[in-house]
């Protein structure tokens, strides 16, 4: 892939994921391609988060008084707010927000459904749009100005232990959804200068796109007692005194799907994860003259029998060459293809094309474990895929001893540098300059016996370096 940005935006008009015209900038179309692929994406993380979350929705406008309260989280987002300020013709006598993000909108509510230590913990989640003026270029999926698909967990706990515990508990979560989708990520430690506004801290989850920029895909906010001061949430105690509450929240967004297309795929489109391909499985009959009925019935039975078992199956009855429909379906990352002919079905036999492969091979299709194995087969894609991205992923990853180094890394590799670091402010900004890069976070904490990179003083903690989405 020579050019990532420009093989992006050409797959996703022809593999129909999204449509960019949409006249407003940053603000685009999901055609039904993407939809699904969108929709069995939210599919997984619904079912990692529902064992410990319950689901609700907020609505869209906040009040300007209350996004307003929480000053430091104000002045983050002030740049980026959209106001609603008329109703008709009649001025708003009180402005109304466009979430950019719901703490402002939900804490209000959680200061009047807590009450007493046994309403605790709780965790929820809602899946919405929302929206941020963004000043930087804006780019499909990537960095837009309405995130349509924006997950945002929000938890409340009675104790500075627990809300920790859940920091660890989201970034498990987040790293069992990640590794379903084969997307490979780093976890750190965001520098204090580029937490979340009103954050004690923020954890990040970022990958690698094949440009060697990465992207981050994922937060995690432990978020003290900053909010619950703000909106006064308070819980009494079993002693019967109020105490504020702790809280986290953690967030993804479309930058999900704009990874599994980016990372899978390769010179011939998209290449899907079986588990969240619309289609899992194409079937395509080679059709004769002589027999075409036959074999039809017997792929629409197979097709049957396949979707029982519970996977997505397409038959493609259209009158086109077969290979058309292969150099579609190659496109469009279907990842297991299979065709039969009339001497497939005399010789009992399928010809099966693996997308992540691009290899053909024969199977058997008499087996009564056939389904059995169709299914391991999948699953054989998914671990290669995922692989595969760790394999690309890792070579991204240097060690730099000296700033010539870390130059040279990103310069050179592209993708990520890691280096040891004295972890002051001053000397990190300093860094950046140097490198022309981002700090992406802190790796390692409490490290010994080496110097910083950069002012050599002792280093405190490895950190990580990129240029950065
Ligand atoms: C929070 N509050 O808001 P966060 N386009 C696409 N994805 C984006 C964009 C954008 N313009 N901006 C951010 N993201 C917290 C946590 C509730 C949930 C993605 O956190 O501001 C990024 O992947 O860090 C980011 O990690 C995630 O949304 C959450 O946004």
């Amino acid at each position: 892939m020579t050019d990532f940005s420009e093989w992006f935006h050409n797959i996703l008009e022809e593999a129909e994921i999204i449509d960019i015209r949409y006249p407003v900038k940053g603000m685009h179309v999901w055609q039904p391609q993407g939809f699904k692929i969108r929709k069995y994406t939210l599919d997984i993380l619904r079912k990692l988060l529902d064992k410990t979350h319950e689901e609700v929705l907020f609505p869209l406008l906040i009040p300007e008084d209350e996004l307003a309260k929480e000053a430091i989280h104000v002045k983050g987002f002030e740049e980026e707010v959209y106001w609603v300020t008329h109703g008709g013709l009649t001025e708003l006598n009180k402005k109304l927000a466009l979430r950019p993000t719901s703490e402002t909108g939900m804490y209000p509510m959680f200061a009047l459904w807590v009450r007493n230590h046994s309403d605790l913990p709780f965790r929820f989640y809602q899946i919405v749009n929302t929206f941020r003026y963004e000043t930087k270029h804006t780019r499909p999926l990537i960095r837009v100005r309405e995130i349509t698909t924006f997950k945002e967990a929000h938890t409340v706990h009675a104790t500075h232990e627990e809300c920790e515990e859940q920091v660890e508990k989201a970034v498990q979560i987040y790293s069992e959804f990640f590794d379903t989708l084969g997307i490979p990520y780093t976890i750190t430690k965001r520098p204090q200068w580029d937490k979340f506004p009103g954050a004690e801290y923020t954890m990040a989850f970022d990958t690698i796109l094949p440009d060697g920029k990465t992207l981050q895909i994922g937060t995690v906010h432990n978020l003290g007692q900053t909010f619950a001061r703000t909106f006064d949430i308070t819980y009494e105690t079993t002693e019967g005194e109020h105490e504020y509450v702790y809280q986290t929240c953690y967030g993804v967004s479309d930058r999900v799907i704009a990874s599994i297309i980016g990372i899978h795929g390769d010179e011939k489109g998209l290449c899907l994860p079986p588990a969240v391909a619309p289609y899992q499985i194409v079937i395509v009959p080679i059709l004769f003259k002589k027999g075409a009925e036959e074999v039809l019935e017997f792929c629409r039975n197979m097709a049957d029998n396949l979707r029982n078992a519970g996977l997505r199956v397409h038959l493609d009855k259209r009158d086109l060459r077969a290979g058309k429909k292969f150099y579609e379906y190659e496109m469009r990352g279907v990842p297991l293809r299979m065709e039969i002919g009339p001497r497939d079905i005399e010789n009992k036999n399928a010809v099966i094309f693996r997308r992540d492969k691009l290899e053909k091979e024969t199977i058997s299709i008499e087996s009564d474990t056939f389904n059995e194995e169709i299914k391991s087969i999948l699953d054989d894609i998914s671990k290669n895929m995922k692989d595969k991205a760790w394999g690309s992923f890792n070579r991204f990853i240097r060690f730099a001893d000296t700033i010539e180094e870390a130059k040279k890394g990103i310069e050179e590799n592209k993708g990520i540098v890691s280096f040891n670091w004295c972890g002051d402010e001053a000397c990190g900004k300093e860094l950046e300059e140097k490198v022309h890069v981002d700090i992406l976070g802190i790796q390692e904490e409490n490290i010994s016996g080496c110097n910083c990179i950069n002012c050599e003083k002792p280093a405190k903690c490895k950190t990580l370096i990129a240029k950065t989405y």
